[in-house]
Formats: C-alpha cells, structure tokens, sequence
C-alpha cells in the first residue's frame, strides 16, 4: 500500500481498529435477516509525510451515494457554527453579490443558506442525493456529484470559478487527494479564497477520540501535512484557526501562491512550530495510541456490564457515526444498551451498524425512563446535556465515554 499523498510506501500501522461495519450504514429491520458486510479498520502512518490514513476497504462511492445518513443540520449547535463562520467572513473579506461562493460537501445546504439569504450567489457540490435533494428545497443551487478536477474542468468550462471555495469535513473523506486538491486549484478565481475545516489529528490523539476514527474518513491530518500537501499542489496558506468543533478542528485559510491580496498571518508558523515541538513530524510521536484506547475500552465495558448486573436500563444519545465505532471496537450489543435515540428522522426506526441496537426517537426516553443514557455525540455534550435535563426527574444519569468514562 501507499500513502495517498505522497506514495511512499505505508509500512507503520498507527492502530488496528478490527473489523466493523462502515459507522454510518445504518440497518433497516430487513437487514438484519440478511448477511452484514464488516472491513478492516486499519490505520497507517507515513513516515515520510505523516499523513495518518485508512486505505480505501469501503469504495467512497458506496459510502456517500444514494443515501448518506449525516445531515449537517441535526445539531443545531452545527448550524449556528456554519452561520457564525458566514458573519466572520463577510466582515473579513469583500464577499457580496458580485462574487460566487462554491461549497464543496454543501450536504442539506446548512451553510450555503446563510450566503443565500444575502443574496450571494452560491453553489453547492454534494454527492449524497438525499442531502443534495434537502438544499435544492432551500433554494440552494446543488450539482450532485462527488468533486474531482474533472468536475471542476466542467465547471470551469461553463464559466464557474469560487470567489470563495469552502470544504468542511470533507478533505479527510476524499480517497483521491492529489486530485481533489488539483480541482480545487482548477475551480479557485485567480483572486480567490479556500477555507477548509476538518478534525485535527493532534486533539485525536491527545484525547483519545478514537471513536472518530471510520471507514468514510480517510485522512487525519496534522497541519505540518496539510502544509505541505497545499504547497504541492501551488497554495499558500495563509490563515489557520484551531477550533473546538468535532473534538478539535482545524480551519485553513488558502489562497493561489502567485495571489499576493493576503498577508500570510503569524498563526501559520506559530502553529508549524507548535506541531513541530510537540514532534508531530516524529515516528514517536503516533506511538503507544492503542494502549489508552484499550483503556478506555475496558473501563467503559467494566462500568456498562456493572449497571446491566444491577438491574438498570441504559440508552444511547445521538446515534453519531463515533457512536458505531466505540460500541464495534467494544463488542457492545443491544444486551448491555438496550436502545438508541436521535433527532434525525432518517436514522429513527433503523438498527445501528454492527451492534444491531434500535434507533429510536426522542420521546422513547420518556416513555421508558433508562437509569443510564450514554452520550455518543460528546462533541455536542453541552448542547445534549441542557436538552435532557428532563430526565433527571426520574433519575437518569448521563455519560460520555471519551475521552474516558465522565458523568455529567
Ligand atoms: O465528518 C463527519 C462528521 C462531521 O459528522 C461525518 N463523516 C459524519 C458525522 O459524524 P458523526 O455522525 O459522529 O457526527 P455528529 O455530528 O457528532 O453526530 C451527531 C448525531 O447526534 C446525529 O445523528 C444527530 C444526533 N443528535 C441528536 O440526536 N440530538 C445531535 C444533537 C446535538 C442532539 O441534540
């Protein structure tokens, strides 16, 4: 195997999750009378580049076709992130109704609306049908396609280019990397800005949020890697944030490398320097991440096998795609969490990957009153803590398990 960026051979494996179902391919109750497909889920490092990377086992084209079960507005705490993220940019940059702004994985149009109700024009690039269908009800101009230079040829043959190009959580779903990076250089204006969002690789491993580690999310990039991939591919970033989102992301800023509108801002170096001393471009550092995931592990099967020996009933909240990875690498089933809950109507009704346990709607938890309600969703902790503080009344506990077992 070879790395997706660099191609140099893949001999270090970061951590081997076993095999499991891909975390999002939620069952319908026909499903389960039929077999049920699991894949490796390994995960390599570069040595040359330190890109931290799952080969292709599920074809992304399989993953996020048809029906994707992730919608971008089920957390509202998501979508007041995207509207933030919109102002910041429209006091930051000259983004009005002359300049064009494409989004890349636009999903249900949970961002691109806040551009639209301002009367920019916008245009939204997503693969998932059932997502790309949700935006088109708002307004929102979606070409359903997955993006690839070939795309961005298209577009640009018909006259498309981004004033403003946006990717969030999308860069580490891309098997294709070289090519999804080249057709955003096609698709960018020659004045034109990137910002790009995904999890950062060093929060991943600092807290152990291994259950964010699945077959859809092939990249996990440090911004040493990230850097150096947009440098190849004739970028310059010149902007970078960390933020808070889905345990700890990065924002980029990027421009064309012959653009010279933008000043590169300190907090590019500042954060090369802080991955550098954290030595993040060291083999060292990706090792030993296996032995506190096996801690967590067993600390949380030791705490739900308890409870189970006492009689109590315990839930799941949020039936996020990190949900499926925990329970999978834990070998948890529908004996010791007797049932799941999400606001996502899509997911209501269906069986969680692997673990076979029911997805059911909200009001379930006040019609059964479980004694334990484990959070899947910790990156909405807050958010999901406030909304279930009904059922202290009858005494539930809430949980989230990374990056170890906290009560809430
Ligand atoms: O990269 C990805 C991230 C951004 O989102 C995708 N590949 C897949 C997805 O990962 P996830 O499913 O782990 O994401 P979330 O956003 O942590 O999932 C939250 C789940 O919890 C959703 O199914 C919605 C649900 N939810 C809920 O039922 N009630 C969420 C909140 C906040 C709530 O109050």
């Amino acid at each position: 195997m070879e790395c997706r960026f660099c191609k140099s051979s893949l001999e270090n494996l970061f951590i081997d999750l076993g095999h499991a179902p891909p975390s999002n391919s939620f069952l319908s109750e026909e499903d389960l009378d039929k077999p049920e497909l699991s894949f490796p889920l390994k995960v390599f490092l570069c040595d040359k580049c330190f890109l931290v990377q799952i080969p292709e086992y599920k074809n992304h084209r399989d993953i996020f076709g048809q029906e994707y079960a992730y919608f971008s507005s089920s957390s509202k705490g998501w979508v007041e992130h995207a509207k933030n993220y919109v102002e910041m940019m429209l006091q930051r940059f000259p983004i009005n109704e002359r300049k064009k702004v494409v989004e890349i994985a636009s999903n249900d149009g949970y961002l691109l609306q806040h551009f639209h109700a301002r009367g920019i024009p916008v245009l939204g690039i997503e693969p998932s049908t059932n997502a790309a269908e949700i935006a088109r009800t708002k307004d929102i101009n979606t070409v359903n396609q997955f993006f690839n230079q070939t795309l961005a040829e298209t577009l640009k043959t018909v006259g498309t280019r981004a004033d403003l190009l946006i990717g969030n959580n999308v860069l580490a779903h891309v098997p294709d990397l070289n090519n999804f990076v080249c057709g955003m250089k096609t698709l960018l204006n020659e004045d034109g800005l990137i910002t790009m969002e995904f999890p950062h690789v060093m929060r991943m491993i600092e807290n152990c949020e291994f259950d964010t580690i699945y077959h859809e999310h092939f990249s996990y990039f440090s911004f040493l890697t990230i850097n150096e991939i947009f440098e190849h591919h004739g970028f310059s970033i010149f902007d970078v944030e960390e933020l808070p989102t889905h345990g700890g992301s990065l924002r980029i800023y990027a421009k064309h490398k012959n653009d010279d509108t933008q000043q590169i801002s300190e907090n590019v170096n500042q954060l090369l320097s802080k991955e550098k001393d954290g030595r993040m471009d060291r083999i060292e550092y990706y090792q030993g991440f296996k032995d506190r995931v096996e801690d967590t592990k067993y600390k949380l099967l030791e705490f739900l096998v308890s409870r189970k020996l006492e009689g109590k009933k315990t839930f799941a909240y949020g039936a996020a795609a990190k949900l499926n990875t925990l329970l999978n690498f834990c070998g948890i089933r529908d004996d010791t969490i007797q049932a799941a809950v999400d606001t996502t109507p899509y997911k209501q009704g269906k069986y969680l990957p692997g673990s076979h346990i029911k997805v059911h709607q909200e009001s379930y938890l006040a019609s059964e009153k479980p004694d334990i309600i484990l959070i899947g969703p910790w990156n909405y902790r807050d958010e999901i803590v406030l909304r279930l503080s009904y059922t202290r009344e009858w005494g539930a506990r809430l949980f989230t398990a990374i990056p170890s077992l906290q009560e809430h």
